[in-house]
């Protein structure tokens, strides 16, 4: 494997736990502006993460549990008007109200930055959620600490095909075994392995028993000094937390 050049960091649950209370909340408030009988519990929540993608989730909602519901002639056209909307309203909840940074998360991207690792983001959710969650959990200027910030419908096959980071690849111009994905979830992994590129898992409560065969590292967290991770699988010497040395011996 070649020296690690960069980590690609996914968004939604790796970096900060942003789909219970705030994309799932965003979705119910757009939902009921336009008089919308659907609510997603955050039990029925964790079944539409399933699919990647606001547009698509909302498709995979009315085929899979909402038969009944009479669809427009125009229904790409509608749920992509109420994916703007609840992007609008995700994105002033942000700024009200910013969501705290995953543990280690802050620590890893300051070490990295001072280590020269290069940086960049592989994610389904669209590039504006990205940028608002950066600037108002991480710093005001931290958009600008990722080269590559590969987002959205920037793909049309969004995780857990590769595309998103065959994408984020070619945009580093880096080949997969010089760099490191850290992801949340099941379809996560299989689009960062599915583009030959390592990977470690941090679990979250919707992601906890999902597969993440072919991990090199599945831990709860990253890890503080002061707030150790919990090791779930992979060969690894007792650590508190993950720092540069520990992903460069990871890969190497
Ligand atoms: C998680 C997702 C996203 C968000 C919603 O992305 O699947 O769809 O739930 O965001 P990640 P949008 O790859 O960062 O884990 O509504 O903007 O799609
Ligand atoms: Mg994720």
């Amino acid at each position: 494997m070649g020296e690690l050049q960069a980590l690609i960091f996914d968004v939604d649950g790796t970096l900060a736990e942003t789909e219970r209370d705030a994309h799932r909340v965003a979705f119910n408030e757009t939902f009921a502006e336009y008089h919308l009988d659907w609510d997603w519990s955050v039990e029925l929540y964790g079944e539409l993460l399933a699919v990647t993608g606001g547009k698509e989730r909302i498709q995979f909602y009315l085929d899979r549990y909402r038969p009944d519901y009479l669809r427009p002639s125009n229904l790409d056209a509608f749920i992509a008007e109420l994916h703007q909307k609840k992007t609008a309203r995700y994105n002033a909840m942000l700024v009200n109200h910013p969501i705290p940074l995953r543990p280690g998360i802050r620590r890893l991207l300051m070490e990295a930055r001072q280590e020269g690792l290069r940086l960049a983001i592989a994610t389904t959710t669209s590039l504006q959620n990205v940028i608002t969650l950066l600037e108002g959990s991480l710093d005001h200027t931290a958009a600008n600490w990722f080269e590559v910030i590969a987002a959205g419908d920037v793909v049309t096959a969004k995780k857990p095909a590769p595309d998103i980071y065959h994408h984020a690849l070619k945009a580093l111009g880096l080949k997969p075994t010089q760099c490191l994905a850290i992801e949340d979830s099941g379809n996560g992994i299989r689009s960062a392995l599915g583009a030959h590129i390592p990977t470690i898992i941090t679990i979250n409560d919707y992601t906890r028993y999902e597969d993440f065969t072919g991990a090199l590292l599945v831990v709860d967290h990253l890890g503080e000094p002061n707030q150790p991770l919990t090791v779930l699988a992979g060969k690894v010497a007792p650590v508190q937390y993950i720092d540069i040395a520990l992903l460069q011996r990871l890969v190497s």
